[in-house]
């Protein structure tokens, strides 16, 4: 594997104990570079491997739907794992809390973290590097390129990042190697997990929650992943902004949680038999926007703030600030889908029945929630609230940016200059209306 994946946090004593992958991004057995490189050392070790997942009682807003989502995932992975002979264990609570005392207690050899740009990921990791002395190493096993070998520092958009990511690809989008069985056993065996009990804890009896459209899991997101490069592939370019179609792919879920690697979406992508071009609007989306989103947050903590917005955009905002809004909607009005506009309420309704908008009205959704909201301060809250309480693939960079994206122009450009937007993009319900069958849309998802 390519070793610029992985980052030295801390080089400490090693205890004589089993090596640990603390899993928390990427929530899968196979395609993990995280994982693999904890074998790696364990096997160097002659020691036990031990994947650890903290289960924290909340995680910026979600709700319960996304929980079972991620729970039924990680029970795949403690059963997957258990066939390798390595252990997989659930500790409740927050890691600064919880890990500090497992490390020691358990004489841990050393700790392997997979990567997230996300503040209270860092904020996690930096409460466990100080209270523990062990050799703590990183890998980013969520993008095909590492972000801090993509670029050092933030980049303006897509046609600043692509043209290094595109350059490091060669180096990086390499075939995995599978997982060994683990040759080394824990000695005193824990007691296996009692899913039922983690289910009845962390989740109500009403199963309602449930999402029937998607099934998690490492398998269901391989199948997943397989039915769009057969069927929808070939049709990405042309069908993927049309709302009334089902023509995205619909593996942000898996891409989430991790349970599918970008880099085998990828890999699987370029063996297809689909001409080039098709293959490139799919990758620019797959690869280029969603590692410029972990570089985003990644390189400017203010992510969910007006903060992060460019400089002209902060300046036009501001300039527009006053401007009389057409309409003024509160937090709990665009909860209900009670606004004046059918297609934006179409939307909200998509995302709270379904648990994923369609990416084209995500725009849409969020460049009203600008323009019917006293500021830009104002929206931007109310759109991550939103996105993050209600989408399955929320409380994620891909989300933050795009929301920045929408109503703070960030990766985009000035446009022209009108009432509340100033020069951030505008929408209009008659855009859309010219871009697809908008009543067939609001028929489809009124709630
Ligand atoms: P496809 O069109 O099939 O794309 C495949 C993959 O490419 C996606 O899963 C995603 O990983 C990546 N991708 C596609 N579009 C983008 C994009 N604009 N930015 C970054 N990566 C992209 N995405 C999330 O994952 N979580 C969110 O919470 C989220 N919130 C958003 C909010 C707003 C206001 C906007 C404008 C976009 C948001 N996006 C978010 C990005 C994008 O809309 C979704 O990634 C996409 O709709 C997911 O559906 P899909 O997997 O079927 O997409
Ligand atoms: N990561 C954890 O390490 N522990 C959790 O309990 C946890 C809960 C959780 C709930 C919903 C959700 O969307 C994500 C959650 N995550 C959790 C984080 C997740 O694995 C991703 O790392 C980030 O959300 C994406 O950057």
């Amino acid at each position: 594997m390519n070793t610029g994946r992985i980052r030295v946090l801390k080089e400490g004593q090693d205890g004589k104990g089993p090596v640990v992958y603390w899993m928390s991004r990427d929530q899968r057995v196979n395609d993990n570079w995280a994982l693999l490189y904890a074998q790696t050392l364990a096997i160097e070790r002659k020691s036990p491997l031990i994947v650890v997942f903290c289960l924290t009682k909340e995680f910026l807003g979600a709700t319960e739907r996304h929980y079972v989502f991620m729970l039924k995932g990680l029970r795949d992975v403690d059963s997957v794992l258990g066939k390798k002979n390595i252990c997989f264990h659930l500790l409740r609570g927050n890691p600064e809390n919880e890990l500090p005392p497992y490390i020691r207690k358990n004489k841990v050899a050393a700790v392997v973290s997979d990567f997230d740009p996300l503040k209270i990921k860092q904020k996690w990791k930096k409460a466990v590097l100080a209270k523990s002395n062990v050799t703590f190493h990183e890998v980013d096993t969520h993008n095909i390129v590492p972000v801090w070998i993509t670029s050092s520092k933030q980049e303006y958009g897509a046609y600043t990042i692509r043209p290094k990511v595109k350059h490091l690809l060669p180096f990086f989008l390499e075939k995995f190697p599978k997982i060994k069985q683990h040759p080394f056993t824990l000695k005193d065996r824990f007691k296996p997990i009692d899913w039922a009990k983690v289910f009845d804890i962390q989740t109500s009896k009403n199963s309602s929650q449930e999402l029937q459209w998607i099934k998690p899991g490492e398998k269901a997101a391989q199948k997943a992943l397989n039915a769009f490069l057969k069927s929808k592939l070939k049709t990405y370019d042309t069908r993927r902004n049309n709302p009334v179609l089902d023509g995205q792919s619909n593996l942000s879920p898996y891409l989430h949680f991790g349970h599918l690697s970008a880099q085998r979406v990828a890999l699987a992508v370029n063996q297809s038999t689909q001409p080039q071009a098709i293959k490139k609007s799919f990758l620019e989306e797959l690869i280029v926007r969603r590692e410029l989103s972990d570089n985003f947050c990644f390189y400017n903590s203010n992510y969910d703030t007006f903060d992060a917005f460019p400089e002209w955009a902060k300046k036009t905002l501001k300039a527009h600030k006053k401007d009389k809004r057409p309409y003024l909607y509160s937090l709990e009005e665009f909860e209900q889908s009670e606004t004046h506009d059918p297609l934006w309420n179409a939307a909200q309704t998509e995302m709270v029945s379904r648990g994923k908008m369609h990416g084209y009205m995500r725009m849409y959704w969020a460049k009203k929630i600008l323009e019917w909201t006293p500021s830009s301060e104002e929206a931007l809250k109310y759109a991550i609230y939103l996105n993050d309480k209600y989408e399955l693939d929320g409380r994620d960079p891909n989300g933050y940016t795009g929301i920045a994206w929408s109503i703070g122009g960030l990766h985009d450009r000035a446009w022209g200059e009108r009432p509340v937007f100033g020069k951030i993009r505008y929408m209009s319900y008659n855009g859309c209306k010219s871009k697809f069958n908008i009543k067939e849309y609001i028929e489809k998802n009124s709630a």
